[in-house]
């Protein structure tokens, strides 16, 4: 039994290949890191690696983590410039008992030291975007609109269960301003008891219900991973809504042990990838009267997703 599942279309290349090499025999974490990876080096995906949309100071500040769910070990590095693959340096980072997540410029003297590739990670294109950017007044920064996080989750033929994240955050962020995507419990969670999660949306609102967390828990207690996503990412917009504020842009997936997969959003509809044994696909999750429907979708039907 092997699957896979990764956030949003532009997951779709990277997934499938790491899904051929879950077919082989691959590894989990191997299968992840590719995935991610594929993401993170093309620049057309402006919200996670090379190309990736600066911060208010005109620098790309990436964020990833990789979090073994059958040891419970995490690697991550936050607020960390010029990594050209930040994946690779939270998957390094993760086993180590201490010093296993790594902010600035400490993560970058660590990618250095074992050898990472390292690359300025603006484009001319994201910097023009940067430019015209600074000349509007009173920007509202949206999760959606310009940065989303790339999430995968697999399991491998061993058993084995890894989640990892990568994102550059929010396009025109605070200097030093670190989103969910390398905070284990918010941006991802994995355990091989119950199950692995990941999140992607607007960072603040995700760590505050450490929602990826959470969506394991509801797996502990018994609730299927598409059951778990649904009632975590209703708890929190409700809790939103409760305290005057809007519902929150917010989109998640989950992988059980036995290979199931789960997804929910806020959003209209939620593209995201998934392979096992069956095949691969792009899907999409929308919001409907009772719950979330989860179908089988087209890349020309989400042409105007990311
Ligand atoms: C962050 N969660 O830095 C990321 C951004 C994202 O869709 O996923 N946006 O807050």
């Amino acid at each position: 039994m092997y699957a896979i599942i990764g956030t949003w279309k532009m997951s779709f290349t990277g997934v499938s290949q790491a899904h051929e090499q879950l077919k082989q025999g691959g590894c989990a974490g191997d299968a992840v890191q590719h995935a991610v990876m594929c993401v993170e080096d093309e620049p057309s995906y402006t919200s996670v690696g090379y190309g990736g949309l600066p911060d208010h100071d005109g620098h790309v500040m990436t964020d990833a983590a990789y979090m073994d769910g059958n040891t419970l070990r995490f690697g991550a590095v936050m607020s960390a410039e010029n990594i050209r693959n930040p994946i690779c340096a939270a998957r390094a980072l993760c086993g180590r008992e201490t010093n296993c997540l790594l902010a600035g410029r400490g993560a970058e003297q660590f990618a250095m030291q074992i050898g990472l590739p390292m690359r300025d990670m603006r484009t001319s294109e994201a910097m023009k975007q940067w430019r015209e950017a600074l000349q509007q007044e009173n920007r509202k920064m949206d999760a959606y609109n310009e940065h989303d996080t790339v999430c995968v989750l697999a399991l491998d033929e061993n058993g084995s269960l890894i989640a990892g994240t990568s994102t550059s955050g929010l396009f025109m962020k605070e200097p030093g301003r670190v989103g969910d995507s390398p905070i284990v419990g918010s941006g991802f969670y994995a355990d091989i008891r119950y199950g692995a999660a990941a999140a992607t949306g607007l960072g603040e609102d995700i760590m505050r219900v450490c929602l990826s967390y959470e969506i394991v828990s509801l797996m502990r207690d018994g609730l299927s991973a598409q059951k778990a996503c649904e009632t975590a990412v209703q708890a929190l917009s409700e809790r939103k809504i409760q305290l005057g504020e809007d519902a929150g842009s917010i989109s998640v997936i989950a992988l059980s042990p036995k290979g199931e997969y789960g997804a929910a959003t806020t959003l209209p509809v939620f593209p995201f990838t998934a392979g096992n044994d069956q095949g691969v696909a792009i899907y999409a999750a929308r919001p409907v009267e009772n719950g979330m429907e989860v179908k089988i979708s087209s890349e020309a039907a989400l042409a105007d997703e990311p």
